[in-house]
């Protein structure tokens, strides 16, 4: 800078420090006068019974002293979920990961199956416990899921499926997809773990591909504590995954295939019967809380959400905003750590990705080149606390403190 510059930038910032000063001064007033919450807010929390509604299916099963082994209440929450998620079958299993296990041993698939590496560790996991390679490929920046353009790519002849994820419940291009595998003939099984009751032009989510698996861990909207499903057109299936799921026990005397025992137990399937009562009043409970995010945090800059199509009803699992460094002004894990000191507890699922553990980080497609969306936005997602407890100025009041931060 010239002596003259040096001048000129010296009055012009002279006028400018008081309102920029003030500005600070406002912002750090703003933050002392949001007080943190006194009990912590975590991303979420089960929805439960009230506990004198539960009473009566555990006395029912201590009476019938059938504690497992499909069961009444196994039959009748069966039953219960086929009509609900709208699917022709579903066969129900003690945790989502034994449920994807199954799912891909009972379709023979090996070799190699591309999947996206943007989810939970399962995902990937119940590839390798089959002795399966899992091909990465990169997401598509506004649905986090799987991009169906970069897949082609990526077939090799030892290529025998794909593992899509509906990441937060939302839809993957499922008709690419299945283009794709039709093309190619490759299975295809979807990991629906945040997508209890998604539909897509009103068809439940649990219809396409070969299988869909469900998770019904205690932090999914509806859920057994622990559990899952998975659902098929294919009936021939059925007597394939009750086995797979029961040690591979044909009858009695016959042992037919190496199986898992992935049974849902007694109390787990009462517990999701007492909770599915109570699960539509959860749902719009929390449709009003996304409502009130939304309103709060739409004109920030640097604050973006998953934008849902018209032709989806969604999951309502998670509510996840994109946070943009250079827009707002501070990162992802700012923001993250910031509102801990506030005692709020998002998370940022799904950090780290999986193609950057330990364990997958030497396989070729796990290359952060080959992956630059998913490499970008595992750094700027964060799921907000979402749950029907919350309350509105509980709701608002999170996005004030998330607006303080702004620089
Ligand atoms: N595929 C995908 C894409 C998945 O996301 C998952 C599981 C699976 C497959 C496998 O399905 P499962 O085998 O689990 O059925 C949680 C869940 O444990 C896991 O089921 C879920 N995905 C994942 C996204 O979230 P963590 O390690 O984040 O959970 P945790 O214990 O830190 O809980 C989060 C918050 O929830 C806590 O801060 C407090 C609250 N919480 C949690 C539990 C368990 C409660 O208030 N009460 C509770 O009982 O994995």
């Amino acid at each position: 800078m010239s002596h003259q510059q040096n001048a000129t930038h010296t009055k012009w910032y002279a006028k400018i420090q008081p309102l920029t000063l003030f500005a600070i001064e406002f912002k750090n007033e703003m933050n002392k006068r949001i007080k943190g919450f006194k009990k912590p807010i975590y991303v979420t929390r089960p929805l439960l019974p009230p506990l004198e509604k539960f009473i009566p299916y555990l006395r029912e099963i201590w009476g019938s002293k059938r504690l497992t082994n499909i069961g009444k209440q196994h039959q009748l929450l069966e039953a219960k979920l086929i009509n609900f998620l709208k699917v022709p079958n579903l066969t129900l299993f003690n945790n989502g990961t034994t449920a994807l296990l199954a799912a891909i041993r009972s379709l023979n698939l090996s070799g190699k199956v591309i999947t996206t590496p943007f989810t939970f560790p399962a995902t990937p996991h119940a590839l390798v416990w089959n002795k399966i390679e899992p091909i990465f490929c990169d997401i598509d920046e506004e649905t986090l899921n799987i991009d169906p353009s970069k897949i082609e790519k990526l077939i090799t002849p030892d290529t025998t499926g794909i593992l899509a994820v509906h990441v937060f419940g939302i839809p993957c291009d499922i008709e690419s997809l299945q283009t794709i595998a039709d093309r190619y003939n490759l299975k295809i099984i979807f990991d629906a773990a945040h997508a209890f009751g998604t539909e897509v032009n009103n068809i439940g989510i649990g219809n396409f591909g070969d299988i869909t698996m469900f998770s019904f861990h205690a932090t999914k909207l509806f859920h057994t504590a622990e559990g899952g499903a998975l659902t098929y057109k294919d009936k021939k299936l059925k007597p394939k995954l009750k086995m797979l799921r029961n040690f591979g026990l044909k009858n009695e005397f016959e042992v037919e295939l190496p199986g898992l025992n992935g049974k849902m137990n007694e109390i787990q399937a009462a517990l999701g019967l007492a909770v599915f009562k109570y699960w539509k009043d959860e749902y719009k409970k929390r449709k009003r809380i996304k409502l009130i995010y939304e309103e709060n945090l739409k004109d920030i800059e640097g604050i973006t959400f998953i934008q849902d199509k018209k032709s989806t009803k969604s999951s309502l699992q998670y509510f996840v905003i994109k946070i943009n460094r250079s827009k707002f002004g501070r990162s992802r894990d700012y923001v993250l750590e910031k509102l801990k000191e506030y005692n709020v507890f998002p998370r940022k699922y799904f950090y780290p990705l999986c193609s950057n553990y330990q364990c997958y980080k030497s396989i070729k497609s796990a290359n952060v080149q080959n992956l630059p969306v998913a490499n970008k936005v595992v750094n700027e997602v964060l799921a907000l606390p979402f749950y029907g407890d919350l309350k509105d100025n509980e709701v608002e009041k999170i996005c004030n403190i998330i607006k303080s931060f702004k620089s």
